[in-house]
């Protein structure tokens, strides 16, 4: 059962007559490619949230000189969406313009009134970047979570043992061959500490590394996780997609991790693209009245995706099938 608000416009489509998978994929997926800004070689790896009846997003677009950047947008029914031409601003806390939201693998969380935006940020290389607006329109950049190297950082929905909680993902400056996800915790989302491991690269479709996915879903269990696990072949790796469900009051702790993937790269949009091969969850949808779940996802690093899973099905999939 998820513990939250209900989401009645929730996009949804019921599992398709035969398919026995605990995700399901919406049939006219991608919903996103480049067409939606006019400068983009690609638009993926994005996060969206419910807003005022309808649902807001950033979205990670590397135009057509490979710098990548964040974009807002906007939709009335979660699928189809309208993006800004221009990447999004930063301001300083003064209100001063620091300029262009650079960087990519944007997450969107609601803590009380604020929405914060954390993202892969550059500062001597990759870290966790961090900015918050209560708006949606003008987003004020914090100080970066961590120093270098770091990607994935992924917010809790809520303070937990009165602090934030942040996931992330240690990296190296390139394409990591390594990779666990820690978690950390911050009094006021700009000092962070307490550092506590939370899982490694598992067996698999995750041997080579793993990081979190979506902003965690509080349910009954505890908390879901959905993550990213990757396996290096002898022609790349190949992103899939695992879930794992965490203590309520110590999420560090791992109760049950998926051994099978839940999702991975099958369609022709998840194989072939910039990067082939990779499903790379970014955000969800959720609504708590009908335990339904959307997941937004990168794929193949080109276009963004959509799959829906219903809760209780999910959370006793990973308990049945857990390490
Ligand atoms: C990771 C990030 C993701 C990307 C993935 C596959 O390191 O750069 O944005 O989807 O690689 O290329």
């Amino acid at each position: 059962m998820i513990i939250g608000n209900a989401l009645p416009n929730i996009p949804w489509q019921d599992r398709p007559a035969g398919c026995r998978d605990v995700v399901w994929r919406y049939d006219a997926n991608p919903i996103i490619d480049k067409t939606l800004i006019p400068a983009a070689n690609s638009i993926f790896n994005s996060a969206v949230v419910a807003k005022d009846g309808a649902f807001a997003g950033v979205f990670r677009c590397d135009n057509t000189s490979f710098e990548q950047n964040l974009y807002l947008g906007r939709s009335k029914d979660g699928i189809h969406w309208g993006l800004e031409p221009d990447p999004m601003k930063l301001y300083d806390k003064q209100g001063n313009l620091i300029g262009n939201a650079c960087g990519y693998d944007p997450r969107v969380c609601l803590i009380e009134d604020t929405y914060y935006v954390t993202w892969c940020n550059r500062f001597y290389g990759p870290t966790i970047g961090v900015a918050c607006s209560r708006d949606f329109v003008t987003f004020t950049q914090l100080e970066n979570a961590f120093i270098p190297f770091n990607r994935n950082g992924v917010l809790f929905p809520r303070k937990i043992g009165g602090k934030y909680i942040m996931l992330s993902r240690p990296s190296d400056n390139g394409h990591t061959p390594f990779g666990d996800i820690f978690l950390s915790q911050s009094p006021d989302m700009e000092h962070w500490g307490y550092h506590r491991y939370v899982m490694g690269a598992g067996g698999g479709w995750s041997w080579t590394k793993i990081g979190p996915g979506p902003v965690p879903i509080e349910t009954d269990d505890g908390w879901l996780l959905i993550y990213h696990g990757v396996a290096t072949t002898c022609s790349g790796m190949i992103y899939s997609m695992g879930a794992a469900i965490l203590d309520r009051d110590e999420p560090w702790k791992v109760l049950y991790r998926t051994k099978p993937y839940i999702l991975h790269p099958t369609e022709l949009y998840e194989r072939v693209g910039d990067v082939p091969n990779v499903t790379f969850p970014c955000a969800t949808l959720q609504d708590a009245a009908t335990g339904r779940i959307a997941i937004y996802y990168g794929a193949a690093d080109t276009v963004v995706a959509l799959a829906f899973t219903q809760v209780d099905e999910l959370t006793d999939f990973i308990k049945k099938n857990s390490v």
